[in-house]
């Protein structure tokens, strides 16, 4: 994601923005599939792990002195509402995966508390998603994911997984907790992929 491309998009009327079948909202609903985790930060971890069996494993203060951004996103609910120009701070994927050789094309995304969600790795690079852990400029409520979430707001808000754990890369996708429940495997709001069907 260019400066340009983010700056133009803001630009845009903002029911231009709104992708098929959703609705604005102001608020900031919580959609917790379970009850909100308590992570003390001295035990927090983030890891990725290979295919190839290898770790990498983050604690609180190393992932607070890597290099963070600042995204304003619109973010989209397969609920169907929708949250325009959000602000959040986090660590781009990319800065992590600096360090990660893989050759896995799928990730599976897991949270303290159980929750997981699938994509395909490639929709993790390239300034496409964050684990973030400051919204509107205060620390990540716990109902919101802190103290840590994954933000990856192309796709519906589900794969954005509260209380982030870590990422598991696979040569096969295996699909996470809504994906098993009949939901999309992909999920592109633009393509209104709610349902595994859509
Ligand atoms: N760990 C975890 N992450 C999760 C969920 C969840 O139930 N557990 N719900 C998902 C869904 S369906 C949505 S819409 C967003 C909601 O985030 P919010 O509660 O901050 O609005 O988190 C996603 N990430
Ligand atoms: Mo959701």
């Amino acid at each position: 994601m260019t400066i340009f491309s983010r700056g133009f998009r803001s630009r845009r009327r903002a029911d231009e923005r709104l992708p098929p079948g959703q609705y604005l909202t102001q608020g900031f609903p919580v959609l917790s599939a379970g009850p909100t985790p308590h992570v003390p930060l001295e035990r927090w971890e983030f890891t990725i792990d290979s295919e190839t069996e290898q770790v990498h494993r983050w604690t609180w203060p190393e992932l607070m002195a890597l290099p963070h951004e600042t995204p304003t996103v619109d973010i989209h609910c397969v609920t169907t509402w929708s949250k325009l120009g959000t602000h959040w701070q986090g660590v781009s994927l990319d800065v992590l995966f600096e360090q990660v050789e893989t050759a896995a094309q799928y990730a599976l995304v897991y949270s303290y508390g159980g929750y997981t969600t699938n994509l395909p790795l490639d929709d993790l690079l390239d300034g496409k998603a964050w684990i973030a852990y400051r919204h509107d400029g205060q620390d990540l409520a716990p109902r919101h994911g802190g103290p840590a979430r994954l933000l990856v707001p192309h796709l519906y808000f589900w794969k954005s997984a509260k209380w982030v754990r870590g990422i598991r890369l696979l040569k096969q996708d295996h699909p996470g907790f809504w994906e098993s429940a009949g939901y999309h495997q992909y999920g592109d709001p633009w393509r209104e992929q709610r349902y595994a069907e859509d």
